[in-house]
């Protein structure tokens, strides 16, 4: 496997976040890829290679021009240790801009482009290291630790050498993912998350959103309830692989996040370690070519045991 990877990301460091009207830790932490990084590095799961450089026009195509400029102003207007919560091209309390939120931002996308070409030039599996995360940023809009959408910027770039099957199992629903998508029968969005009448994002992640036009049918939403276990989170997942298995891809891109875990500080959902080499296998079973984008998991002792486990099952054989 290749992994890619950059330590620009350790550029983008906020000091909070602003969660009921009060300053509380920021738990979209550095750590959180340097653990995960360690851990493939330790299991010798794969070659760690740096992000090439692309241009911003492939993030234009998922993001409004002038919200990728007002990021790119705005991070570098600012001092090396200020918070600046932007009053617009936001949905949240949850997405401060830092002086070196637009660089680690921009690398981060480069890290799922990478990956993505890597992809479409032959590799099985590729491990896109990417953060900060992107599922939640949308056209305009910035929120729940997001900037640019790497996923989604990856998606439409293999778009054009084949369709794409998107499976989001982060544990939050990957709204701006499903934004990009919705009017689009190329780009197949699948989404297992906590029931957004419960848990962010709230504002969608319902099962009725299933597309608009041409894109009707080709965005599939499982919302779960609060504590989903292993049973329950399995036979979705089944659900979830027939939805992609029917859509014929020619690739495959996982929004992985660890934050379904037990002991998320986040989450609530009670999936163990040994289960996501289970998530693994199943998802092996596609037999696509498949790229992994770090998505969200806020239980920095465990990221690296989960990931390990993750791509194990990816990488074991087809039991037939
Ligand atoms: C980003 B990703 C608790 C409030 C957290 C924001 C969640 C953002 C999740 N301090 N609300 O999908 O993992
Ligand atoms: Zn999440």
């Amino acid at each position: 496997m290749k992994i890619i990877y950059s330590p620009v990301h350790k550029k983008h460091n906020p000091s909070f976040e602003v969660y009921d009207g009060e300053k509380s830790a920021y738990p979209e932490v550095p750590d959180r890829i340097e653990t995960i990084l360690a851990a493939l590095k330790k299991e010798k799961l794969g070659t760690v290679l740096s992000p090439q450089s692309f241009s911003l026009d492939h993030i234009e195509k998922i993001h409004h021009r002038n919200y990728i400029t007002f990021l790119q102003k705005k991070s570098a207007s600012l001092n090396s240790n200020a918070n600046f919560f932007a009053s617009y091209f936001i949905m949240d309390t949850y997405a401060p801009l830092t002086n070196g939120t637009f660089l680690a931002a921009k690398k981060a996308v480069d890290t799922a482009l990478t990956a993505a070409e890597l992809v479409k030039n032959g590799e099985r599996l590729v491990y896109a290291l990417s953060r900060p995360p992107g599922h939640h940023a949308g056209y305009v809009n910035m929120g729940g630790y997001c900037y640019f959408n790497n996923a989604a910027i990856a998606a439409e770039y293999l778009s054009q050498f084949g369709k794409v099957a998107l499976l989001d199992i982060d544990y939050h629903h990957g709204n701006g993912t499903q934004q990009a998508f919705y009017q689009r029968d190329d780009i197949l969005y699948v989404s297992l998350h906590v029931d957004p009448n419960k848990k962010y994002p709230y504002i969608s992640g319902f099962a009725s959103e299933d597309g608009i036009g041409k894109g009707k049918g080709y965005n599939k939403n499982y919302p779960l309830p609060l504590k989903t276990t292993e049973k329950v989170y399995a036979e979705t997942l089944t659900k979830a692989l027939v939805d992609i298995h029917t859509f014929h891809p020619v690739f495959f891109i996982i929004s992985a996040g660890f934050d379904t875990y037990v002991n998320d500080p986040i989450g609530s959902f009670q999936l163990s370690i040994p289960f996501y080499q289970t998530i693994g296998k199943l998802l092996a079973g596609l037999q696509l070519p498949t790229l992994v984008i770090q998505e969200g998991g806020y239980c920095v002792a465990d990221l690296g045991s989960m990931a390990v486990q993750l791509i194990k099952g990816l990488q074991s054989p087809e039991v037939s």
